[in-house]
């Protein structure tokens, strides 16, 4: 998979190089590049934000930028074409992960696409107004060719960026909850996470995945809470029923665990 991230403050994206998705990266099993929204400007002051048309507080993200952002990264073709085909990095690009400076040399994505079916590939603009982000829009992405994440700042981005971008490619506004953070990036580093986690091989155990909270044969459920040594703990006990080995009353418990932290946690659920 490649993920291309656009945005005014790249630097935001340097955790990208650590961990699980670091190291995921760095196996070649995702591409990805990190983009200065600026390298798109024309004008000598490179802005990208202006007063908005109506009136009101703040400043929205121009729409010229992002267009021209998004032409680079799709190649010029258009809507049918190759969406998920990758053209080589700028220069001015900057990649995450452990291999230097992306010199555009072919991806892991380049070889993985399979030739029989058509590339997928989403621009997604992560925003408090968005579909709220959840498991089911992470497991839809991980199976995704690329995405293309545009960090908007300020006041948001000039609403034609989207309806432009979805005449040629996936798009969507996505939030990460009912919240309002300073601009998309934090919002984009999770969901990129949330995304490359499930991707094939990334994970040491898929079975991980099985029993984890919002897990599709978890029925919805949050996780049950899991214990390790020792067993007492500054007064604290392991229930004995992990310490049986009875393997079907710990599933019997977990099951009933997790049936009562749901309906405590999420009454509506
Ligand atoms: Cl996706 N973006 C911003 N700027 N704020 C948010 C958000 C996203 N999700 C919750 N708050």
């Amino acid at each position: 998979m490649r993920i291309d991230l656009v945005t005014v403050f790249p630097d935001y994206f340097a955790p990208l190089g650590l961990s699980l998705v670091g190291k995921a990266i760095a196996a070649g099993l995702v591409d990805v590049a990190v983009h200065d929204l600026r390298r798109w400007t024309s004008d000598v002051h490179r802005s990208v934000d202006d007063t908005p048309f109506g009136g009101g507080a703040g400043m929205v993200m121009k729409p010229e930028p992002w267009g021209a952002a998004l032409d680079e990264l799709l190649g010029q073709e258009a809507a049918t074409a190759s969406a998920g085909a990758l053209c080589p990095s700028s220069p001015h690009s900057d990649p995450i992960g452990q291999t230097g400076l992306d010199d555009g040399a072919a991806s892991a994505a380049d070889v993985a696409a399979p030739t029989s079916r058509r590339p997928r590939a989403f621009f997604i603009i992560p925003s408090p107004s968005g579909v709220p982000f959840s498991q089911a829009l992470a497991r839809d992405w991980a199976l995704a060719d690329r995405l293309i994440f545009a960090c908007g700042r300020y006041e948001g981005i000039d609403a034609r960026v989207p309806l432009h971008a979805a005449q040629r490619i996936e798009t969507a506004e996505v939030s990460l909850g009912d919240y309002v953070l300073n601009g998309g990036e934090v919002a984009a580093l999770a969901m990129v996470e949330a995304v490359v986690r499930l991707i094939p091989g990334v994970l040491g155990n898929p079975q991980s995945l099985v029993e984890e909270s919002h897990a599709p044969s978890w029925d919805g459920l949050l996780e049950y809470p899991v214990y390790t040594k020792p067993a007492s703990w500054r007064g604290l006990d392991v229930p004995t029923v992990l310490l049986s080995g009875h393997h079907a009353k710990i599933a019997q418990w977990r099951r009933a665990q997790a049936v009562a932290l749901t309906r405590l946690r999420r009454p509506s659920a």
